[in-house]
């Protein structure tokens, strides 16, 4: 009879780990898709008519890069401008932001440099910045050249994907990407469970090309959720 080993059960392997806890939150102007990303990450789903967020929503899923557990815990913003100035009580503290740009309306996009200067204002020192070009799956109502964003996250250090919650390209690898991209001087000897420094030795020059806009990272990955209380005001 074949045996099973621990890695043949992701939820099993996430169980056992120690995990490594991480605070997301997603910023970026109302429509974008946050919502729909962090559903899509969390429940593999996609709902076509979400209800704009109220405040903030919060979720949070379990994944396994490279070996290493994360505990992801995230803040979905509201992008409404009525509720913009409670954004910094979810960028507080947090490890990493995901900024979300619609690649269909350039307005969008025009928003990103004004989160970015405000993190790098008013956020964490360290905090991991990834900008996300969302539904890139409406190619011909196109709005955002992707050489352009991808150019600018370059020129400050950002990890860049262009995503789709509608059919979930580099939406995990974009949480992945995060993962490979914080800090090693945050993980305790503890979290360095399963003999596995291998890819956390490697410079973040390294780590930095296997951001999804490369579609080379995937290394195995397995992942749990659990979707929490949602709208916040
Ligand atoms: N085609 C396409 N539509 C998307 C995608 N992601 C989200 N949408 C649609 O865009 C609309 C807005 O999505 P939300 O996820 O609610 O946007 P949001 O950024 O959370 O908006 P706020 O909560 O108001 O800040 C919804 O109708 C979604 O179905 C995508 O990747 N592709
Ligand atoms: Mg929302």
């Amino acid at each position: 009879m074949a045996q099973r080993s621990r890695g043949d059960d992701p939820e099993a392997e996430i169980r056992t780990m120690q995990m490594r806890d991480v605070k997301v939150c997603l910023l970026g102007d109302s429509g974008v898709g946050k919502s729909s990303i962090v559903m899509r990450f969390v429940s593999n789903t996609y709902k076509p008519s979400l209800e704009s967020t109220i405040g903030a929503s919060f979720m949070n899923k379990s994944l396994v890069v490279d070996g290493m557990g994360y505990r992801f815990q995230i803040w979905d913003t509201a992008g409404q401008e009525k509720y913009r100035a409670l954004a910094p009580m979810y960028y507080r503290g947090a490890a990493a932001a995901v900024i979300v740009y619609d690649t269909t309306r350039e307005v969008t996009y025009r928003a990103v440099k004004s989160w970015v200067n405000e993190l790098r204002s008013y956020g964490p020192p360290k905090i991991v910045i990834a900008i996300a070009g969302n539904k890139c799956d409406l190619e011909d109502l196109r709005e955002v050249n992707r050489k352009d964003a991808e150019d600018y996250a370059r020129s400050i250090s950002a990890i860049f994907c262009e995503t789709s919650a509608v059919t979930a390209i580099n939406v995990e690898d974009l949480f992945m990407a995060v993962a490979r991209q914080l800090p090693l001087e945050d993980f305790s000897d503890g979290d360095r469970r399963n003999g596995s420094t291998v890819n956390l030795r490697s410079s973040p020059e390294q780590r930095k090309k296997q951001c999804c806009s490369g579609g080379k990272n995937s290394p195995s990955s397995s992942s749990t959720s659990r979707p929490q209380s949602s709208r916040q005001s």
